[in-house]
């Protein structure tokens, strides 16, 4: 493999790019209309555009991704995250071009793209599953006596669901007809398949995912968990590695189930299995992610291992190039996603242009972004501006540089998580280790971060700051450290 085709934009694309560089291979980039002064654009050894902005006429077009590969001589595609990554017919498509998926094969992509389906695969291997029904529930008054069976609260699934979309909590039998329609019929709007099913509602868990490698030559690995509770509506906020809360004997039990998952649906690649972390440690198999994900430097980190490397290796034919004996967790962890939301609206996509930005630096610092200073963050695709991960010898340790890295943000121009962010990874909760999936629910109003700075604040700000300026140039040496009390108002919307 000599030359990959990067079917993906922003942050990712980028990511994806430096390893392939670090490998000596080739890299394109397909963009579309409004990433043309992207910096994966220009970092890519070519690039074509091939649509306007919108996805559905530009990133999602399987065939038009293709075509430009073939017409360019590309050996592999790899698809990132979300557009295409877990799409079925492109993987197939690809392979019938004559080109490398990097990535599962199609039909393990379709096994774990229906949660009946990977429920079903999963059976003959041990896995453990949350109490309810393993196939579509059609008959309601069947269903609701196994809904009796199991008791209440219980949760309605949607079969082709994700992000928590046709998802229904029934709490008593009374409601039990009229929320199962419910899912149904918003199972069927969303998804185009109206399969439900029905499980024992597990109450505050935390959720651990358990990041694997599969070879060809059927070797498995599992790479630790990532503890990914952190979330605000099916969207996750804060991500760490190792988890506070497992035992060694409980992260290797959860690896080897993972390693089970990935046999059960022939997995070859890098795969997220996802499980449900219980208040009595108990631990059940919720679905696996058959791509690369949002948060991998965190293992990458602790492992020391590029999984981008490593897929590309795997979908070379190569073998993976460590033992599961030789792999160890080395300190801790932890990313928080930067958006372009306002915290204090509601989370409202704040889109326009970054007029200031500058990301922190310095020991034990990873930022993975996909915008420069001066560009505008387009409204068509995902508002996250950055990923920010540190990695440092202990969790405390990793927390402090956390919060010194979110200080050293400088952004102006548009509004960011970056307050609320903060506000999470120093809250006494997310450093006792005591929260799980309802923290944000739990813990969180817009009243808990200062509001953002008006027009005459921030005036006021820069006058401060010009005259502390020319007080220092007056009585500092450039040796004298800083005093740490910025004037900037950080991260905050200042149009
Ligand atoms: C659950 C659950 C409780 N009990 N299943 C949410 C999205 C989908 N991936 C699975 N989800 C859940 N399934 C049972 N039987 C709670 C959730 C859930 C959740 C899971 C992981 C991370 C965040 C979550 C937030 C709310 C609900």
């Amino acid at each position: 493999m000599k030359k990959i085709l990067v079917a993906n934009r922003g942050e990712i694309a980028l990511r994806i790019m430096r390893t392939c560089k670090e490998m000596n291979i080739s890299t394109v980039a397909v963009f579309s209309e409004a990433d043309r002064n992207a910096p994966f654009v220009r970092y890519a050894d070519e690039a074509v555009c091939i649509g306007p902005p919108p996805s559905n006429q530009s990133y999602l077009l399987g065939d038009k991704i293709i075509e430009t590969a073939q017409k360019l001589q590309v050996d592999g595609i790899h698809p990132g995250y979300g557009f295409l990554s877990e799409n079925p017919v492109f993987a197939d498509q690809v392979e019938k071009a004559g080109l490398t998926f990097i990535g599962p094969k199609s039909e393990s992509m379709k096994v774990m793209g229906s949660k009946l389906a990977a429920k079903a695969a999963v059976k003959k291997y041990d896995i453990p599953l949350v109490p309810g029904t393993d196939e579509a529930v059609e008959d309601p008054d069947e269903a609701k006596k196994i809904a009796k069976e199991i008791g209440f609260p219980i949760l309605v699934k949607a079969s082709a669901g994700g992000g928590g979309k046709g998802m229904r909590i029934v709490h008593s039998e009374k409601d039990f007809e009229e929320q199962l329609k419910t899912a149904v019929r918003e199972a069927e709007s969303s998804f185009g398949d109206g399969r439900v099913f029905i499980e024992r509602y597990v109450e505050g868990p935390r959720h651990i995912e358990i990041q694997i490698l599969s070879d060809k030559d059927g070797n498995h690995r599992y790479l630790f968990e990532r503890d990914c509770s952190i979330q605000r509506r099916h969207q996750k906020v804060i991500e760490e590695a190792p988890s506070a809360v497992l035992t060694e004997d409980k992260r290797r039990e959860m690896g080897e189930c993972a390693v089970r998952v990935a046999k059960a649906c022939d997995y070859v690649g890098a795969g997220t299995v996802e499980f449900l972390y219980d208040a009595q440690d108990r631990f059940y198999f919720l679905e696996m992610n058959t791509r690369l994900q949002v948060e991998h430097p965190v293992t990458e980190m602790i492992t020391g291992i590029d999984l981008v490397r490593e897929q590309i290796e795997i979908a070379r034919g190569n073998k993976i190039s460590f033992s599961q004996d030789e792999l160890e967790i080395n300190g801790h962890a932890i990313e928080v996603r930067v958006y372009a939301e306002d915290p204090t609206n509601n989370f409202l996509p704040d889109i326009g242009k970054l007029k200031t930005y500058r990301a922190p630096e310095g020991p034990g610092i990873r930022v993975d972004d996909g915008f420069e200073e001066g560009m505008d963050i387009p409204i068509y695709y995902d508002p996250m501006i950055s990923k920010l991960s540190v990695h440092a010898g202990t969790r405390e340790e990793a927390i402090g540089r956390m919060i010194r890295a979110i200080d050293e943000y400088r952004v102006s121009g548009v509004t960011t998580t970056l307050s609320f962010c903060k506000y999470a990874v120093n809250h006494e909760a997310f450093r006792t280790g005591q929260f799980d999936t309802h923290f944000v629910q739990n813990h969180w109003s817009p009243e808990k971060i200062p509001a953002p700075a008006d027009g005459n604040e921030a005036v006021a700000a820069l006058f401060a700051a010009l005259t502390v300026k020319a007080f220092k140039a007056q009585t500092q040496t450039a040796e004298t450290p800083n005093s740490g009390t910025s004037n900037w108002k950080r991260n905050r919307t200042r149009r």
